[in-house]
């Protein structure tokens, strides 16, 4: 089987077959897990491409073929996590006297590393309302360099106007980041509005099975592409054979369950908005959402995440939390199984205090991570939980 062209086929056949063609020398149907650290030179300096496993390994390299093609990108590179191609990408585009606009509601580990880690080498990030266009235009100086997004945020859901950043971008010359995890590439195409560099944390839904960390980077531009290549092995938070084999397996389903995913998330974040014991759901696919349009827009499906504030504070997000039987409370997202969150006291909690409560991470909110199970059972399951809180709150 030759390489497919991207072009001639949609998604769902892609995440099955690209850069996945069965092995030329064994007929193994399934990419194998090119588990060497080291590869056999021909002549000093000589080889069939592969020369150490930092610097590239096959298994690796289907994965990168293929969430190339699945975002519409020409280079793809793994990491070893979310945060690794985070790392990775601000090491190789940025350098101390830099400023950084960055989306003020991001995974609180972006926001940490941002803050805490990148600040103190002199580079400046500066963390703006990335919902007001007109605010982030206002914000860029003589030495911005780029546009660090996330749509939708975590953990508040909020939209970001992908195309309005791209043109403020264009017009200052400034790059442009977008941190596609909560979307996947089955529900946000970054590149095709513009974007210059997508990101993934593809423990979460391109991985989709929770067992296995790993991160992504995703460009068009061969020069960027070099430099980014260049860091990824230079600075070696690559992913090993096995965590490329078993993200690439994963992915191979993502169609389906990015579908199942959104079915399951709409009606459960339906029968909330309707529950007494909630103040309020935040769901991009709900009329509610207050740039529903937007994501009608922007997005080709609205996810399978929601944020739920329950009525009451924190006793009372406790007790819908430890009430709920199918989703476990742990961090992390976008497997088959159903999860539940609380951004304040887990995700979120390496951001201060006044900073979370200012974005409007309370003690009331929770996040939910909705799987592919039935969606009767989740209904029912969520319906008891609410029941508790209420009970809770009439006390
Ligand atoms: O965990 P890691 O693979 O390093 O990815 C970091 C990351 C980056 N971007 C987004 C939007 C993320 O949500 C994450 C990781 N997030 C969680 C662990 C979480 O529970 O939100």
């Amino acid at each position: 089987m030759t390489e497919l062209d991207p072009k001639a086929y949609q998604f769902a056949t892609l995440a099955i077959h690209s850069h996945q063609a069965p092995d030329p020398e064994t007929g193994a149907v399934i990419t194998p897990i090119y588990q060497t650290s080291t590869f056999e030179q021909q002549d000093a300096g000589k080889h069939k491409g592969y020369d150490y496993s930092r610097s590239g390994n096959p298994t690796r390299s289907a994965l990168e073929g293929c969430l190339a093609d699945l975002e519409g990108g020409h280079h793809a590179l793994c990491f070893a996590s979310g945060l690794g191609a985070l790392t990775t990408l601000s090491m190789a585009l940025f350098k101390p006297g830099d400023h950084i606009l960055c989306g003020d509601d991001v995974y609180g580990g972006t926001y940490r590393f941002f803050d805490k880690v990148f600040r103190p080498y002199g580079i400046d990030v500066e963390f703006v309302d990335f919902t007001r266009p007109d605010l982030v235009r206002q914000r860029v100086r003589p030495n911005t360099k780029a546009l660090y997004l996330e749509t939708p945020t975590n953990p508040l859901l909020k939209l970001v106007d992908i195309e309005a950043m791209v043109a403020i971008a264009k017009s200052h010359k400034l790059i442009t980041i977008l941190d596609n995890t909560f979307a996947s590439p089955y529900f946000q195409r970054g590149l095709a509005l513009g974007v210059d560099i997508i990101l993934h944390s593809t423990t979460k839904y391109i991985g989709g099975h929770s067992d296995v960390v790993g991160g992504a980077l995703i460009l068009k531009d061969d020069t960027h592409a070099q430099a980014l290549r260049f860091h990824q092995n230079s600075l070696g938070a690559t992913p090993d054979p096995f965590a490329s084999w078993l993200t690439l397996r994963g992915l191979k389903t993502l169609a389906l369950r990015m579908k199942a995913h959104e079915a399951n998330a709409l009606s459960l974040a339906q029968f909330m908005e309707k529950h007494p014991g909630v103040e309020s759901v935040i769901y991009p696919g709900l009329p509610s959402h207050p740039q529903y349009d937007l994501a009608k827009r922007q997005m080709l499906g609205f996810g399978g995440m929601i944020a739920v504030r329950v009525k009451g504070g924190l006793d009372e997000a406790r007790t819908f939390m430890k009430s709920l039987k199918l989703f476990t409370l742990a961090e992390s997202l976008g497997g088959v199984e159903s999860l539940v969150e609380h951004p304040a006291l887990m995700t979120h909690a390496s951001i201060e205090p006044q900073v979370r409560n200012a974005i409007g991470i309370t003690d009331n909110l929770v996040r939910m991570s909705v799987g592919i199970e039935d969606a009767e059972d989740l209904k029912r399951d969520v319906a008891q939980a609410l029941d508790k809180v209420l009970a809770l709150a009439k006390v």
